[in-house]
């Protein structure tokens, strides 16, 4: 085992004991009917003008909707070995070879919490226990805006950046591809529990952005719901 897949290791241990606790509030369970759409708590308009209206339904009603049905089909062609899994368990344990559930597990999980983290009238500077972190371990406002547009701006292709709290119990800055994210233990590069996250493929953003894909991540420092982000934090075992 060298160095890395031992802290691999490690991790793995304690993101499942530590940092995401099996009562998450985050946790969603699939119905009789499977996994079904949540809710975006507001309007398609009320993120205007920094998220258009037409971006948020086909975002929402089209193409999360499509993470879930093709996440219910994956689950229902694994004869019984997926079902009644939470997302959660779905998106921890997911290997690199679970293709169908990698994309889909990651979509409806990465989706369900990136409406919750982008609202319109949220908080719009970090709150309490964050406000602290983030001056900790990443050396403060301005330094955590700079690396996370960084990281937002340098993912080649489609995928996400990340604001996440890390199995040392810091805060950290990642982006990774696809639909994955820092839950996947298994496929990681370095895993730890989200407390922020920012869409970066084209469908997020390509109507009103086009190629501008600073413009939309300047925009989604505007929208950003830190009472959410907080809650996140706090429930992963932040302090
Ligand atoms: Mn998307």
């Amino acid at each position: 085992m060298n160095k890395r897949e031992f802290l691999k290791a490690a991790g793995t241990l304690a993101l499942g004991a530590a940092v995401l606790p099996s009562a998450s509030a985050f946790t969603l369970t699939p119905t009789t009917e499977g996994f079904t759409l949540p809710p975006l708590g507001y309007g398609y308009n009320a993120l205007e003008p920094y998220i258009d209206a037409q971006t948020m339904e086909i975002h929402h009603s089209k193409h999360h909707q499509a993470y879930i049905n093709n996440l219910n089909k994956a689950v229902a062609d694994s004869n019984g070995a997926l079902a009644g899994k939470s997302l959660e368990q779905l998106v921890m344990y997911v290997t690199a070879d679970q293709a169908a559930v990698r994309n889909n597990a990651g979509g409806h999980w990465n989706h369900s919490m990136f409406w919750k983290w982008i609202a319109p009238g949220g908080a719009k500077a970090p709150t309490a226990a964050v406000a602290g972190a983030i001056d900790r371990d990443l050396g403060g406002f301005d330094a955590f805006k700079t690396a996370f547009s960084a990281a937002a701006k340098n993912r080649f292709g489609s995928g996400w950046a990340w604001l996440c709290l890390g199995v040392d119990g810091k805060l950290f800055i990642s982006s990774t591809p696809n639909q994955d994210n820092p839950l996947m233990k298994e496929v990681a590069e370095k895993p730890g529990a989200p407390i922020l996250g920012l869409d970066l493929w084209e469908h997020a953003y390509y109507l009103k952005y086009q190629n501008k894909r600073p413009d939309y991540i300047d925009a989604f420092f505007s929208l950003i719901n830190w009472t959410e982000v907080e809650h996140h934090f706090t429930a992963a075992g932040g302090k």
